[in-house]
């Protein structure tokens, strides 16, 4: 299997996390890709240096252009006010306040984000973007023939709704991925995010669409950010009635009951007659990982990717999460080598 990777991701580099009261290093951290890159390597997988230009064509169609226009602008934005460091932020527009965006840039931050996990640096909206080419081009790869290729994406996508970068992302690229496959004549496409986190993004994107089927397993609401969506019962709206699936699951989670949900997905995937599948692929699920509660060994991973073959669809991975530096590579390794029948 081809993997597609950018060196831009570099140029974000988030210099400081609020995590359980104190400051710390950002989890999401460029290491991750050289790690990944390094096992991928190892392991004899493809690696593919992505130069394509920017193209807003697909992501116009999941996110709303004045959003794209915000994260543009933002950080000149923030230097233009007098604002040092890394721009956060820090005020929403919650139950009762107006949804109206203001016209300065600490107010505009705010408007356009879901929490202050989520830093703007002089770099970032060029690594988003190159984040995001990477997944057009492994889409591009699986739809000229290949059957899977993986997008090596950071800053990664999954929590990126229409309008709201939040939970280390801005742009979705696992909706773009899937509204390429549509651009491109499929008449449905499904998404499946095993993540440790809900793929609210993708949700909040998809909610009201019937052509794309979104499943998520994921640490329950209860428990675990992205803590205000994420339950069993939002099933999707309008024509998205019953084309969303969410498995919440409890702290201490393990394979087995974890294999079910996947399962459980993998079955709503195949009554939907899906053309092509995206998996929205985070390692966050590990036993390791620093900020959430399942217990997936390496091992597990192997099983994880062998289930997903059986779908049988062409299939472009986008890589979420995953924060426990020295297994995150063998574990994004296991899924690709389980699903190639390795
Ligand atoms: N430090 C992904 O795995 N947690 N995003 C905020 C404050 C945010 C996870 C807690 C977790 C986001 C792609
Ligand atoms: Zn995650």
């Amino acid at each position: 299997m081809k993997f597609i990777y950018s060196d831009s991701h570099k140029l974000h580099f988030p210099q400081a996390e609020y995590h359980r009261g104190e400051m710390v290093t950002p989890f999401e951290k460029p290491e991750r890709i050289e790690q990944i890159t390094a096992r991928l390597d190892e392991v004899g997988f493809t690696g593919i240096q992505c130069d394509e230009l920017w193209d807003s064509e697909p992501v116009l169609k999941v996110h709303s252009a004045d959003y794209l226009q915000f994260l543009k602008t933002a950080w000149q934005e923030w230097l233009a006010a007098g604002f040092n460091g890394d721009l956060m932020a820090g005020n929403f527009p919650v139950r009762r306040m107006q949804q109206r965006c203001p016209k300065h840039i600490d107010g505009k931050a705010g408007f356009y984000s879901s929490g202050n996990d989520t830093s703007i640096n002089a770099g970032t909206w060029e690594a988003a973007q190159a984040s995001c080419m990477a997944t057009q081009r492994a889409q591009k790869v699986v739809a000229n023939g290949d059957a899977a290729c993986l997008a090596l994406c950071r800053p990664p996508g999954h929590h990126a709704g229409k309008d709201l970068f939040g939970g280390y992302c801005f742009l979705n690229n696992a909706a773009v991925a899937a509204q390429m496959f549509l651009d491109q004549g499929a008449k449905k496409v499904a998404i499946i995010d095993i993540d440790f986190h809900h793929g609210n993004g993708t949700q909040d994107i998809f909610y009201e669409r019937g052509d794309v089927l979104f499943a998520s397993l994921h640490g329950q609401p209860e428990d675990s950010y992205p803590y205000y969506s994420g339950y069993a019962d939002e099933t999707g709206k309008g024509d998205g009635a019953g084309c969303n699936f969410n498995f919440p699951m409890p702290p201490g989670t393990r394979y087995e009951t974890w294999a079910q949900a996947l399962e459980d997905a993998i079955f709503h995937i195949q009554k939907f007659r899906a053309a092509a599948l995206i998996v929205s692929l985070g390692v966050d699920t590990y036993k390791e990982d620093p900020i959430s509660f399942f217990g997936l060994e390496t091992e597990d991973y192997l099983q994880c990717g062998k289930h997903l073959s059986q779908l049988n669809l062409p299939t472009v991975f986008v890589l979420e999460g995953g924060y426990a530096l020295d297994m995150v590579g063998q574990n994004v390794a296991n899924v690709l080598l389980g699903f190639e029948g390795c």
